[in-house]
């Protein structure tokens, strides 16, 4: 292929990817699937690779989300929210171990966590008070969904002790509520949402909190931004000690030490996914210790020291473009 082919290939996937991210971050109305997105992006991260001078910063690989246009006020994250590179097979994950222990020099402990299908979201507490919610929006500025995370039940408003702390984590709509929702609207007539992602996502931008709370949504968190007060030095640590501030964690997390251990628990997942009763799409692997972590550091929208396994699509997926959409 000549260059002027692969550049104009590549021009024409950053439009396509832009277009997909706007229908599925901003309007919650995707109109390809996530396989299908991954492997155009992944199609981008290879010409990209190849012709680095041709990397705009309106590339869906240099930034996060999608531009927030939407009616909410917007939210300026104190620490910006990135996404996760991703990886599809085991000899991502090998190469993504090596990397953190050639750059580090030794070995070290990783979480394994489940990858929740649903939204990220920041949620802020002052003196131990609920005060705000929002999206991830550009990864720099948020949606302020304040009123609608608070009516989520397993969203603590107010903690036992004064702490000032930011907690992040996943927003989802249990397979369960997802069903009974979709049972109502065709009831009523209204068109049922395609899946619980799609059904969480705009259940949560819903300008009417009423509306939100009827929607039965949970959350997993996962992360946090705090200071010295809180004695969390390790993603093992701040899922073992989340709870006891009634920061609801995902139990089934493990940590492990190689690249073998992770593909067991990858493997593991995969086979329990459907047994479990929200959406996963794959398995989010972190480097344990915060200070190894803050050595990695991060590239332009994803930290070096975390990798997103994404599950292989499957045989029986929907087929989007036959859906209608609502919110
Ligand atoms: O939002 P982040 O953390 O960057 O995650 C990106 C993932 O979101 C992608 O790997 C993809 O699976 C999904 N996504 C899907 C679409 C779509 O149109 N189906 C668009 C953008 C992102």
């Amino acid at each position: 292929m000549s260059e002027q082919h692969d550049l104009d290939r590549l021009n024409e996937l950053v439009a396509l990817l832009n277009q997909y991210a706007h229908e599925y971050y901003t309007l919650d109305q995707p109109s390809v699937t996530d396989s299908e997105y991954d492997a155009l992006y992944q199609e981008l991260v290879h010409l990209e690779a190849t012709y680095p001078e041709a990397i705009s910063p309106e590339s869906p690989t240099q930034r996060v989300g999608d531009t927030t246009d939407s009616a909410f006020e917007k939210v300026t994250h104190t620490t910006p929210m990135l996404s996760l590179s991703n990886g599809f097979n085991k000899e991502d994950i090998e190469r993504f171990t090596q990397n953190v222990e050639k750059e580090l020099g030794h070995d070290v402990d990783y979480v394994c966590e489940l990858k929740i299908d649903g939204l990220s979201v920041s949620i802020t507490y002052e003196d131990g008070k609920y005060v705000r919610a929002a999206t991830r929006g550009t990864g720099e500025i948020g949606e302020n969904i304040t009123k609608n995370v608070k009516t989520i039940d397993s969203v603590p408003k107010q903690l036992d002790e004064p702490l000032d702390i930011e907690v992040r984590g996943e927003i989802f709509m249990p397979k369960a509520s997802f069903a009974r929702l979709n049972a109502v609207r065709e009831e009523a007539g209204q068109p049922p949402f395609a899946n619980p992602r799609n059904a969480a996502a705009g259940s949560i931008r819903q300008l009417n909190p009423k509306v939100t709370a009827q929607r039965q949504l949970d959350v997993f968190l996962y992360s946090g931004v705090f200071g010295d007060d809180i004695p969390i030095h390790s993603q093992a640590d701040l899922f073992r000690k989340f709870p006891e501030y009634h920061f609801k964690v995902n139990p089934l997390f493990e940590v492990c030490h190689n690249s073998d251990e992770i593909w067991n628990y990858i493997e593991r997942m995969s086979e329990q996914r459907h047994d479990l009763d929200y959406e996963i799409d794959g398995i989010v692997i972190k480097v344990s210790d915060f200070t190894n972590q803050q050595a990695l550091g991060r590239t332009v929208k994803a930290p070096k020291w975390a990798i997103a396994y994404k599950f292989p699509a499957e045989e029986v997926e929907t087929t989007i473009h036959d859906i209608e959409w609502t919110v």
